[in-house]
């Protein structure tokens, strides 16, 4: 057995664990990061697509979007399509911000690549991690790596280890309120080696259920149409997909173009969850960990490295300054932010996707919103606000973060 000391923890290496081990390092905080899979798979992991602008501001100014910002595609705006109409909504020309498309993947490798390579300070492959004393002060993880047993102790663990992590289930039911929602719709998601649908996003609102037509690269699409979660993928066939794919994006005759190789197919279960409070003793709970949200709005990722930055530098309050309040009020600080994106999530999926059971006046009233938002006025600008996720980056503390990084610099 081999035992560690640190002055972090961090338990999963997706995008909110390798951003915060990579914000406290640059400010001279220690941590071991702790993960359950390999590198590879990793970094193959298809998921999130599209990021704010807060977002590449945050990677901006941690030196991490020399790739992002050659390879990442910047979209003034999306198509809307329903009833046979096309419209555009551009985020730019309402309220001056636009988003970025960059897989999810590429952003976990770059902050890989940003890591000294071999310097102890990331397990992977760890089997049965385990976590303990987060009511004391020197909590630990432990966790068997190549056969060895390994103990890493602490003062802070962050748990960022994802929806099916250990750390939510580390803390005591009695202390947690787990909110959750079941949407009753999945989304089939596509990755598809074929030039995107349009140059831009396209969402698309049929009677028949909700498309989106997105990207990775000018040459792989990513597709996604929605499935009644009661509906087996048995039924769904490729061709199946394909033809309603045609239909629900007004495709003319509703047949699909370049239909391209599938790379990777999933099935995605629409839901919702919030844990709180965010925190208990000595661990803090980041990204998954403490909140999924439904696809729909492309929140997940973004608040996820949110939440990152704002823990990173609570502790570095914590570290250099003997501050203790940023990190006793971490939790009051992100949920605000977390059921903003919760609500505008909410709205968005049952906005673009029809019910099993929808009527004619449900489509004739989804309709009316549809047409108000594609008139660009106020609810459009209030729309866009959400979309972006400038709204929520007002309620972020975020402006704490910049204050911080100017006193020290
Ligand atoms: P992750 O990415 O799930 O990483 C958690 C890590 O923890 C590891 N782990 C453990 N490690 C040690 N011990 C254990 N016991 C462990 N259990 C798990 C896991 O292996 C993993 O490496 O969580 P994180 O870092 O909080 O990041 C969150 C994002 O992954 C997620 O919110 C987004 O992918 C959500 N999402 C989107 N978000 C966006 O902001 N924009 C999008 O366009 C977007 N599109 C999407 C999405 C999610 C989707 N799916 C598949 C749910 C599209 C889809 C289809
Ligand atoms: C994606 O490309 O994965 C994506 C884009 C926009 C969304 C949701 C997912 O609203």
């Amino acid at each position: 057995m081999r035992t560690l000391r640190t002055q972090v923890v961090v338990v999963g290496a997706g995008p909110a664990g390798l951003y915060l081990s990579h914000e406290l390092r640059a400010h001279g905080v220690d941590s071991v990061i702790v993960e359950r899979c390999s590198r590879e798979h990793l970094e193959r992991r298809v998921r999130a697509g599209l990021l704010e602008e807060g977002t590449v501001q945050l990677l901006r100014g941690s030196g991490l979007a020399d790739r992002l910002d050659r390879q990442g595609l910047v979209h003034d705006g999306f198509q809307l399509r329903f009833e046979d109409t096309v419209q555009r909504i551009s985020t730019v020309s309402l309220i001056g911000e636009p988003t970025y498309i960059y897989g999810q993947q590429e952003v976990v490798k770059d902050l890989l690549a940003a890591r000294p390579s071999d310097d102890g300070s990331l397990y992977f492959d760890a089997l049965d991690v385990q976590i303990a004393g987060i009511t004391g002060d020197k909590p630990s993880v432990a966790f068997t790596v190549g056969g060895e047993h390994v103990v890493v102790e602490a003062d802070f663990i962050a748990g960022c280890d994802g929806y099916h992590g250990v750390s939510r289930a580390s803390i005591p039911t009695a202390s947690l309120a787990f909110h959750t929602r079941r949407y009753p719709f999945d989304w089939i998601g596509l990755l598809v080696n074929a030039a995107p649908f349009a140059s831009e996003l396209v969402y698309s609102v049929h009677p028949r259920g909700f498309a989106l037509a997105s990207m990775r690269t000018p040459e792989v699409s990513r597709l996604y149409l929605q499935a009644d979660a009661r509906d087996e993928q048995s039924n769904w066939p490729h061709e199946r997909i394909w033809d309603e794919l045609g239909q629900r994006l007004y495709v003319d005759e509703g047949r699909m173009r370049a239909r391209g190789a599938i790379l990777e197919q999933v099935r995605v279960p629409l839901r919702a969850t919030v844990a709180e409070p965010m925190q208990f003793g000595r661990l803090f709970l980041v990204g998954d960990a403490a909140h999924i949200f439904p696809p729909t709005a492309a929140k997940g990722l973004n608040v996820a490295l949110e939440d990152s930055s704002v823990l990173a530098h609570a502790l570095i309050g914590w570290f250099r300054r003997g501050e203790a309040g940023p990190l006793e009020g971490y939790s009051s600080a992100r949920l605000p932010a977390v059921w903003r994106a919760q609500d505008f999530s909410a709205w968005l999926t049952w906005l673009f996707h029809p019910a099993a059971d929808a009527t004619a006046f449900d489509h004739r009233r989804r309709t009316a919103s549809l047409t108000r938002l594609a008139e660009g006025g106020s609810s459009a600008v209030a729309f866009a606000d959400e979309y972006v996720g400038r709204s929520r980056r007002r309620l972020s503390s975020l402006s704490y973060i910049h204050e911080l990084d100017g006193m020290e610099a």
